[in-house]
């Protein structure tokens, strides 16, 4: 017997990251290849005719397990009874707007979403805000959703953490499953502080830190920490659209990984923090650079939303 449908939204789903991922979510790479999915795909009004289009796309895919697509423009329909939602829609950079409107519009857009999820939603819910500025759009949200626990809200930080583990992986030409624990601390921005402190790499049949496998801790501290942060800036250059694959495959890894394996009942807890974990001068410094761009981002988002 197969098991009940389980309900997910994507927001933003005409858009680019939305047609790599939807793919990858209706045939059962994140929430299991026995679980049946309703699709529910969130977009603003002028988009209903492009969503449209997708729709058919994923009616021609013929997949077993996505038992129906509901797309609409409307918060009531789309955030009914959810079971996960991935919000990817926000509003982008238009040519001369300030960042403030920016992200005042921003805060519109997740304070409206995250009422939304608090009204209509499932109370057991897991989101993942992956627009930008994603971890303060993810703030706003689990602010604006109070009977949500706070603890089912998380933001995209995945792809920082997919690119510096193959950039480590590439260096030392092995997989990137041999490599773990890397950390991506702070904003989802230029600042953010790849750290590979903690990482250990699988070589040649034992496990090294990255620094005794890599040898070369000018790079580490160099080359390695600015190409990770700055590979969004790098692929919109080459591509002349930002990344979309690798991000609709670090939300399926992100979702798959700490969400969702409660969600289909396996455990209850599936995300801790990591205590006393040794921070050295070099790491402390770089944390500290990214904290005060979240926190200044915070500030103003916080008077944005009246509270
Ligand atoms: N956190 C990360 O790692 C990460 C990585 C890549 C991209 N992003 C962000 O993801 C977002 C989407 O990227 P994309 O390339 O798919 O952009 P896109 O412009 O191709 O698509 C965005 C879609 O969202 C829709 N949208 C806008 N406002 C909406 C709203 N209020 N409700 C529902 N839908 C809305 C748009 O109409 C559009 O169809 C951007 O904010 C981007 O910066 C985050
Ligand atoms: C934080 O990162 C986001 C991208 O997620 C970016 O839009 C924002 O400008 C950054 N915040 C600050 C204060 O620079
Ligand atoms: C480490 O890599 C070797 C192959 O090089 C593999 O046989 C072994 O299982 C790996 N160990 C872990 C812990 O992944
Ligand atoms: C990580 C996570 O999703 N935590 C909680 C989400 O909310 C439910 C209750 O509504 C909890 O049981 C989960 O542990």
């Amino acid at each position: 017997m197969q098991a009940e449908p389980i309900r997910v939204l994507v927001t933003g789903a005409a858009g680019q990251i939305a047609y790599s991922l939807l793919f990858s979510i209706a045939k059962g790479d994140v929430f299991g290849q026995d679980q049946p999915i309703i699709l529910l795909l969130l977009d603003i009004t002028p988009m209903l005719p492009v969503l449209e289009g997708v729709v058919m796309e994923l009616q021609d895919c013929a997949l077993p397990l996505l038992k129906e697509i509901i797309p609409t423009d409307k918060e009531e329909v789309a955030f009914k009874d959810l079971d996960a939602a991935i919000l990817v829609g926000s509003m982008p950079r238009k040519e001369g707007m300030e960042r403030k409107d920016l992200l005042k519009a921003n805060v519109a857009i997740f304070k409206s979403q995250g009422a939304a999820l608090d009204k209509y939603a499932k109370k057991t819910v897991k989101v993942l805000v992956v627009g930008n500025p994603a971890n303060t759009n993810c703030l706003v949200a689990a602010k604006s959703a109070p009977s949500i626990p706070k603890e089912n809200f998380s933001c995209l930080t995945r792809l920082d953490h997919n690119r510096a583990r193959s950039q480590v992986a590439m260096r030392c030409g092995i997989p990137a499953t041999q490599v773990k624990n890397v950390i991506i601390w702070g904003n989802h921005s230029s600042t953010q502080y790849p750290d590979v402190h903690h990482c250990k790499v699988n070589m040649s049949g034992s496990e090294l830190t990255c620094f005794d496998a890599i040898k070369d801790d000018d790079w580490l501290k160099g080359d390695f920490i600015t190409t990770v942060q700055q590979r969004g800036a790098a692929v919109i250059k080459a591509r002349k659209l930002s990344s979309a694959m690798s991000a609709a495959k670090a939300i399926c890894d992100h979702m798959r990984d700490i969400c969702c394996k409660s969600l289909l009942g396996y455990c209850h807890w599936t995300w801790k923090i990591v205590d006393s974990l040794a921070i050295n001068d070099f790491s402390k410094s770089k944390m500290d650079a990214t904290a005060a761009e979240l926190v200044e981002e915070r500030d103003t988002a916080v008077t944005f939303l009246g509270v």
